[in-house]
């Protein structure tokens, strides 16, 4: 399988490496032909090589547009050498095999970036390089192409180990990596051209979706967008039907979900539950008796951050609701499905979109989490921990009473919907103060403490809300600064994964002030 190389075809418009490169290849006997400004390159340095004009008798033409696109150069590429009739046509047609390829493209991303005019993009779309890439890499029972100056030192290394011959093995791999270069190369051109046009993006389809709308951007104007659905069957912003309004933006989509999800979380046959979502965390939720007092009681958690939210229900949406709901500027109102009164309220209102979804979605359903990084992407599982399944553990001397009980799991199950740190304090199945997305646990619970006290000031209140609340923490308290904080702010019971090598500190803090604390062992990270 070992191909001795003797003709050596170098075309690079990224010159790193190749002075060196071209004379250890001259070194080693091999003899070199070259485009344009590669040729001059390697002879400027004192190396012997012939222009490829001289190969083909034909000159490069219309500013190099056309200068290895020709029959000699692409038979010397293609040619199946153990072919009799191959070898035939290389004889007549006088086709001098070439065994080595190097060649590295225009550089049409780069240009891009640069932010360059239009006509100088498509100028940096290379024909002629990819050509002679593919040829070649299809050709790798017989010729070997190098594409990437990192190779460079491997190619001369193999050559020499192998006395001026490569291994198919070696012209395998490098033929791989050829294709994945031009696939590379294609999928950046017609990404651009996507975003010139404004249309999907075809390299986005790679992640398994089914393209079902272009935004008219992403989360900030300068960003595309598009909206992918799995087909997953599951009741949310994906498969809902918009009765009304314009469509949806990234963001929208986004916060909509988050207020689904949350909602979810609420059995309507138990309870009515209204959650009210900002940049993807709620400003309020609460449980009520009725549609109307849920949103109201949510409300009046942080009513400043409400303007212009999400609102999600999880009961069919009525006309109290919908009177009440928008009397506050509001973008998008989700819920399994609203009465027609309901309907003919919000459609009073042209540009709040109406979503329903024909059901909840089941909080303990297995699924999907993805989150992409630079070059990859994350997978994890749904969180679908649901704090009724857990097995919880009185740790303090005072034991909840059953009202403080049924706010902790209130608080904890919103916890799993608030970006880490989150903090939540509740009150009567209603949040009164949430503290989201903080880097210190500290901070978010001083956050959640002073909203529930610009809330009680915004509403008369002689005191913070806060006052006899029940806190939930998404993770443990490494110590105990954040239980204390939640304490001064007049916090009697504490819902926690527990878990901290200082547990027995916190749990002591927690006992000197009377207060009841739960441990979950379960934790709710949300980033
Ligand atoms: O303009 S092209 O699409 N037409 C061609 O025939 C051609 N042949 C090589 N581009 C072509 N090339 C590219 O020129 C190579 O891929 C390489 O990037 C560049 C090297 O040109 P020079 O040797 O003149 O610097």
């Amino acid at each position: 399988d070992l191909v001795p190389v003797r003709r050596a075809l170098l075309s690079v418009s990224d010159k790193t490496g190749l002075v060196e490169f071209a004379a250890a290849l001259s070194k080693a006997g091999i003899e070199l032909v070259s485009t344009g400004g590669t040729a001059k390159t390697i002879a400027a340095a004192g190396l012997a090589v012939r222009d490829v004009s001289e190969l083909t008798g034909f000159p490069e033409i219309m500013d190099g547009r056309v200068k290895t696109l020709h029959p000699s150069v692409h038979g010397a590429l293609l040619g199946v050498r153990d072919d009799p009739e191959h070898a035939a046509a290389m004889e007549v047609h006088r086709i001098a095999p070439i065994d080595l390829v190097v060649v590295n493209l225009y550089p049409f991303e780069d240009v891009r970036q640069s932010g360059a005019d239009y006509a100088s993009i498509v100028e940096n779309i290379d024909i002629g390089g990819p050509a002679m890439v593919r040829a070649s890499a299809k050709n790798h029972a017989y010729v070997a192409v190098v594409t990437d100056p990192e190779d460079y030192a491997s190619v001369v290394g193999a050559l020499e180990m192998n006395f001026g011959s490569l291994s198919f093995e070696f012209r395998q791999k490098l033929a791989a990596k050829a294709f994945a270069r031009t696939a590379a190369y294609d999928a950046a051109i017609s990404g651009w051209f996507a975003e010139t046009l404004e249309v999907e993006h075809p390299t986005w389809r790679a992640f398994g979706g089914k393209l079902d709308s272009v935004m008219r951007y992403g989360e900030n104007p300068h960003q595309q967008a598009g909206f992918y659905v799995t087909g997953e069957k599951r009741p949310g912003v994906a498969t809902a039907r918009q009765l009304q309004g314009k469509q949806l933006s990234y963001n929208n989509i986004n916060d909509t979900d988050a207020a689904f999800e949350l909602v979810g979380e609420f059995d309507p046959a138990r309870t009515a539950a209204v959650a009210i979502i900002k940049h993807a965390n709620p400003c309020g939720v609460a449980e009520g008796a009725t549609l109307t007092e849920a949103y109201l009681r949510a409300l009046a958690c942080d009513p400043v951050s409400a303007f212009g939210g999400i609102v999600a229900l999880n009961r069919p949406l009525d006309a109290e609701a919908a009177e009440e709901i928008v009397k506050t500027f509001t973008e998008v109102i989700i819920a399994p499905e609203a009465s027609g009164d309901a309907r003919a309220i919000v459609a009073a209102k042209k540009n709040l979109r109406l979503l329903v979804t024909g059901g909840l979605p089941d909080p303990r359903a297995a699924g999907m989490a993805v989150k992409s990084v630079a070059g990859g992407m994350l997978v994890q599982g749904r969180d679908n921990a649901v704090v009724d399944d857990f097995a919880l553990k009185v740790v303090t001397r005072r034991t909840p009473t059953d009202r403080e009980m049924a706010d902790l799991k209130f608080a904890f199950r919103v916890a799993k919907h608030v970006k880490s740190n989150a903090i939540i304090y509740a009150r009567d199945l209603a949040t009164v103060g949430i503290g989201a997305g903080q880097m210190s646990r500290v901070d978010s619970s001083r956050i959640a403490a002073r909203k529930a006290l610009d809330a009680a000031e915004a509403a008369g209140l002689a005191e913070p809300l806060t006052r006899g609340s029940v806190v939930a923490s998404d993770a443990f308290f490494p110590f105990a600064d954040g239980l204390l904080s939640a304490i001064e702010a007049g916090a009697t019971a504490v819902i926690q994964p527990g878990g901290s090598m200082r547990d027995d500190e916190v749990i002591a803090a927690a006992d000197a002030h009377g207060v009841a604390m739960v441990f979950t062992g379960v934790r709710h990270f949300r980033h």
